[in-house]
């Protein structure tokens, strides 16, 4: 698929009434069909042109006749069906549950059955709308796991999960994995590799029904931090999803059932994390819900303190503020319960005084 020709990122968020008046008075734009609204974007050339970067008030934006400005226009405002049937009118929160001895945050602890159920339930408890059952570390350094290994790890903890109220992801990279949690109840199929590990992936969605989560990442997580390269990461991270979600559309899989994730610390520096993180609201340009996977990662604690994963759970609050502040749809994360609060008292705190 050929680079996109240029990118719109919108600035200049406006919730609440605000975001109303704005928007019934033809100042602002809906970001991903709202209720968040933007009043400029960023235009910038594509990655061959060399043109300059600059601001457009969304007004301008919106009388422009450019056909292809109204196509991202469109991505970019469009309102976005739900997602494995859940609506996408509030920040939405997916639990981690790792099924793994190694697995960096909470190692070890979750590692049988009936303790991940049971996490899982706490984490339903707390307001989670998704929960993420993982048995595959893929930190950084981490080493593959044979199939019959992970299998035997998530899809008891699947079976016990039978009838329970959250929506539930498997994070794998591996066809078999996820046709078999399908058929245990899974609805999401949550792939750090978007759907490029195992050849057979493609259909495997297709054929399920599964919604599935692309997320990027550059290289194996064995080798992927051995310094990580981009000439311009946020628009060759774009650029990749982009590709991921033409490709998923080619085998069958509906956009609807699509949903993009920049992969945090995927193959990223401190300074590339911190420019997706900044530029997340471009990614709607993409036409699909977005995920955050921003939860006690390391380049918190590149930013301010935070040596362990469990010192990092204020900045994992403030990373998914930004998200939420961008119109970031879903948030992958341990802290169920604080990141909840940390949104709700954000949100309260922009809509401007609705009663
Ligand atoms: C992510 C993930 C993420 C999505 C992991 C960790 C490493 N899936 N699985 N996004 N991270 N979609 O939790 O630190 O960022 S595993």
């Amino acid at each position: 698929m050929a680079d996109a020709p240029f990118y719109l990122r919108p600035l200049g968020f406006l919730y609440g009434d605000a975001a109303k008046g704005a928007l019934s008075d033809g100042l602002a734009l809906p970001l991903a069909g709202g209720p968040i609204a933007f009043t400029a974007a960023e235009l910038i050339p594509g990655r061959a042109g060399n043109g300059e970067r600059r601001l457009v008030p969304a007004k301008d934006l919106a009388g422009s006749r450019d056909a292809d400005i109204a196509a991202v226009l469109a991505r970019l405002a469009g309102l976005r069906p739900p997602f494995a049937g859940l609506a996408l009118d509030r920040p939405l929160l997916m639990g981690i549950v790792n099924v793994t001895p190694d697995s960096f945050s909470d190692g070890g602890l979750y590692d049988k059955t009936e303790g991940a159920v049971m996490h899982a339930a706490a984490l339903a408890k707390a307001g989670a709308d998704i929960v993420d059952i993982g048995g595959e570390s893929t930190r950084p350094g981490s080493d593959a796991v044979q199939e019959a290994d992970e299998r035997a790890r998530v899809i008891p903890v699947l079976e016990g999960l039978s009838g329970f109220r959250a929506a539930i992801s498997i994070d794998t990279r591996k066809a078999s994995i996820a046709r078999a949690a399908a058929k245990a109840g899974a609805k999401i199929f949550n792939d750090v590799s978007a759907l490029t590990y195992d050849p057979a992936s493609l259909a495997a969605v297709a054929e399920t029904g599964l919604a599935v989560v692309l997320m990027h990442a550059k290289g194996e997580p064995k080798t992927m931090q051995d310094d990580p390269r981009y000439d311009d990461v946020v628009l060759e991270v774009f650029d990749y999803l982009a590709a991921r979600i033409a490709a998923a559309e080619s085998a069958g899989i509906d956009r609807a059932r699509t949903a993009a994730d920049p992969g945090i610390g995927f193959g990223k520096t401190l300074a590339h994390n911190l420019a997706l993180l900044a530029s997340l609201s471009l990614f709607h340009g993409l036409g699909v819900p977005l995920l955050l996977g921003a939860s006690r990662k390391r380049f918190i604690g590149g930013v301010s303190g935070g040596e362990t994963p469990q010192s990092r759970d204020p900045g994992s609050y403030a990373a998914a503020i930004a998200g939420a502040a961008q119109g970031v749809q879903m948030f992958r994360v341990h802290d169920v319960a604080g990141t909840r609060q940390a949104l709700a008292v954000w949100h309260e705190g922009v809509r401007g005084g609705t009663v």
